[in-house]
C-alpha cells in the first residue's frame, strides 16, 4: 500500500466543451508562412492546443458565469465594484482599489505617479509591459534578481528571489531618493514562473523600510507563488494558500494585477495601494486613461467575474491541480530529455532553446525558430521568450538576455492530461530532428514590444 501514488485531479467536472479544428501538416506550413513565423500572428482557429499564454485564456466556473448575469452596468457606483473592492481588501489585504482594463493599465497609471525622469526601478527580472511603462515614465529598470534565475539548470527552489546586495549597490550608486520603489513580482514570468520565498520578501521589506523605498508587487500570479511557498518553504506546509497570499501582500505597499491570469477571468486588472495619496492621484488619473474610478474600463459583469474568480484562485485544491498539471507536463518532457527550465514553475514549461538548438546563434532567434517548429509538428502554439521579447535598449542596441526560452503556457482549467501527453510527445519529435532545424532572420520589426508583430524568414 505504501508505494501507491496519491495523484492530484481536477477539483471540477466539465459542463461545456469547445470543439477544436484539427489541421494537416500542409495547412500548418501555409499558416506559419502567412504569419511570418510569429506565433502571435497565427489565427486561433488554425491552432490545436493553444499554449501561447495563460492570460485571459482561463475557463470560468459556473459561479463566475452566473455572476456575469448579475452585472450592474451603471456608469457610476456599480455594485460589482463594491463587491470587488471588498474581495481585494478581504483576500489580498490592500486598502484602496482602482480597477483597470488589464494589468498594463495599472502599470501605466502607477508608473506615471511614482516615477520621475532619471529614476531607477530595481526589480526581480523585467516583464515586457512593466519595464516599458517604467521607461516611458522616464525611469530605468535594473535587474536585481539572484544570479541563479539566469541559469536554466540551477535547481534552487526560489529563483524569483531578490539579491539584496545588488539592491544595496544601486542605493549606494544612485541614492535611495532616485529609487521610487522596488518592482517585485511573485512567480517571475520571464524566469520561468519561478517563486520568491517569504523569507526573502521579509528581508526585502526590512531593508527597503530602512531606506524609505516602497515595494510594489506585480501580483499577477501570486497564488501560484504561494503554492510553492506552501510546498517548499519551512513553516508554511500547514498554512492555506489564502493565508500565504495575504502574508505576501502584507510585506508590500501596493500592487498591479493582471486578473487575466491567477484570478481566472478573460479580461480585467487593477491597481491596489495602501497609501491614500497614491490612491487619490490614481483615482484622478484612471479617469483619463481607463474610465471612471468605479469601473476602470471594465463592464460591471467583468468586475463580478473577477471578484468570484479571486476567491476561487486561492482555494487549495484548485491551485494544487493547477500547478500539478504544469508539473505533470514538465516531468513528461524531462522523460524525453527535452531541456527545460528547472525547477518547473507555476504557469508553464519553459524550454531552453539555446540548449535545444545549440547550433543556432542568438542573432538567428533560436526560441522564435523553435516555437515555429513546434507549431508545424502538431499545431501547438507556444511563445518566444528570448531575444525578440527582450527588445532594444534606449540606444537602439538589442538586449541579449541570458535566457532564450520557448514558453508552453498552460491556461487554467482548460486542457486535460491527454492534451499534456500530446504536447510532450510533439516536442520530443521536434527534439529528435533538432539538428536539421535552421535559424531565421527578422524582416519586419515594430517599434514597441516587437515580439507581438515582428515577422521572420527562414534562413
Ligand atoms: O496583459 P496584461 O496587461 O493584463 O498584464 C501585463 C502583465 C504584467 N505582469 C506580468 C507578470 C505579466 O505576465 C503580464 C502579462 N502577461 C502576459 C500577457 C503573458 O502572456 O504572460
Amino acid at each position: 500500500m505504501k508505494n501507491i501514488k496519491h495523484s492530484w485531479a481536477e477539483p471540477y467536472k466539465i459542463k461545456m466543451v469547445e470543439l477544436l479544428k484539427m489541421t494537416t501538416p500542409a495547412q500548418r506550413k501555409k499558416a506559419m508562412q502567412d504569419a511570418g513565423y510569429n506565433t502571435f500572428l497565427l489565427k486561433s482557429e488554425d491552432v490545436y492546443i493553444d499554449l501561447l499564454t495563460d492570460s485571459g485564456t482561463s475557463a470560468m466556473s459556473d459561479r463566475q458565469w452566473a455572476g456575469m448575469m448579475m452585472g450592474d452596468e451603471a456608469y457610476a457606483g456599480s455594485r460589482n465594484f463594491y463587491h470587488l473592492e471588498s474581495v481585494v481588501k478581504d483576500i489580498y489585504g490592500y486598502k484602496y482599489l482602482i480597477p483597470t482594463h488589464q494589468g498594463r493599465g495599472a502599470e501605466n497609471i502607477l508608473s506615471k505617479i511614482l516615477i520621475k525622469k532619471g529614476d531607477i526601478i530595481p526589480g526581480n527580472m523585467y516583464f515586457t509591459t512593466t519595464r516599458l511603462h517604467q521607461e516611458l515614465a522616464g525611469g530605468k529598470f535594473e535587474d536585481i534578481i539572484i544570479d541563479e534565475a539566469h541559469d536554466p539548470e540551477n535547481d534552487f527552489p526560489f529563483k524569483g528571489n531578490i539579491d539584496l546586495n545588488k539592491l544595496d549597490k544601486l542605493i549606494k550608486k544612485y541614492g535611495a531618493k532616485r529609487i521610487p520603489y522596488v518592482s517585485m513580482a511573485t512567480s517571475v514570468n520571464m524566469a520561468g514562473g519561478q517563486p520568491i520565498s517569504m523569507k526573502n520578501l521579509k528581508e526585502l521589506r526590512a531593508f527597503t523600510k530602512k531606506h524609505g523605498i516602497r515595494v510594489i508587487h506585480d501580483m499577477t500570479r501570486v497564488a501560484e507563488n504561494a503554492y510553492f511557498i506552501q510546498q517548499k518553504e519551512k513553516g508554511y506546509k500547514d498554512k492555506t494558500i489564502r493565508e500565504i497570499v495575504k502574508e505576501i501582500n502584507s510585506y508590500t505597499d501596493g500592487a498591479t494585477m493582471s486578473a487575466k491570469k491567477d484570478a481566472l477571468v478573460n479580461i480585467g486588472g487593477f491597481l491596489a495601494v495602501n497609501d491614500w495619496d497614491v490612491f487619490e492621484e490614481a483615482r484622478n488619473m484612471v479617469v483619463v486613461y481607463e474610465g471612471l474610478h468605479t469601473y476602470g474600463g471594465l463592464a460591471g459583469r467583468d468586475m463580478e467575474a473577477m471578484a468570484i474568480g479571486i476567491g476561487e484562485s486561492v482555494n487549495d485544491d484548485h491551485i494544487k491541480a493547477r500547478v500539478g498539471q504544469v508539473i505533470y507536463l514538465g516531468e513528461k518532457m524531462l522523460e524525453y530529455n527535452v531541456p527545460i527550465v528547472t525547477p518547473i514553475g507555476g504557469h508553464g514549461i519553459f524550454v531552453d532553446a539555446k540548449k535545444f538548438l545549440p547550433h543556432i546563434s542568438q542573432d538567428q532567434f533560436p526560441a522564435q525558430t523553435l516555437a515555429a517548429e513546434v507549431y508545424l509538428d502538431a499545431g501547438i502554439r507556444t511563445m518566444e521568450r528570448g531575444v525578440v521579447s527582450a527588445g532594444r535598449k534606449a540606444n537602439g542596441e538589442n538586449y541579449y538576455p541570458k535566457l532564450e526560452l520557448v514558453r508552453f503556457t498552460i491556461p487554467r482549467r482548460v486542457y486535460t492530461q491527454a492534451h499534456m501527453d500530446v504536447i510532450a510527445e510533439s516536442v520530443a519529435r521536434v527534439y529528435e530532428r533538432r539538428n536539421k532545424i535552421k535559424g531565421m532572420k527578422m524582416i519586419y520589426e515594430p517599434k514597441y514590444l516587437r515580439f507581438f508583430q515582428a515577422k521572420f524568414e527562414k534562413l
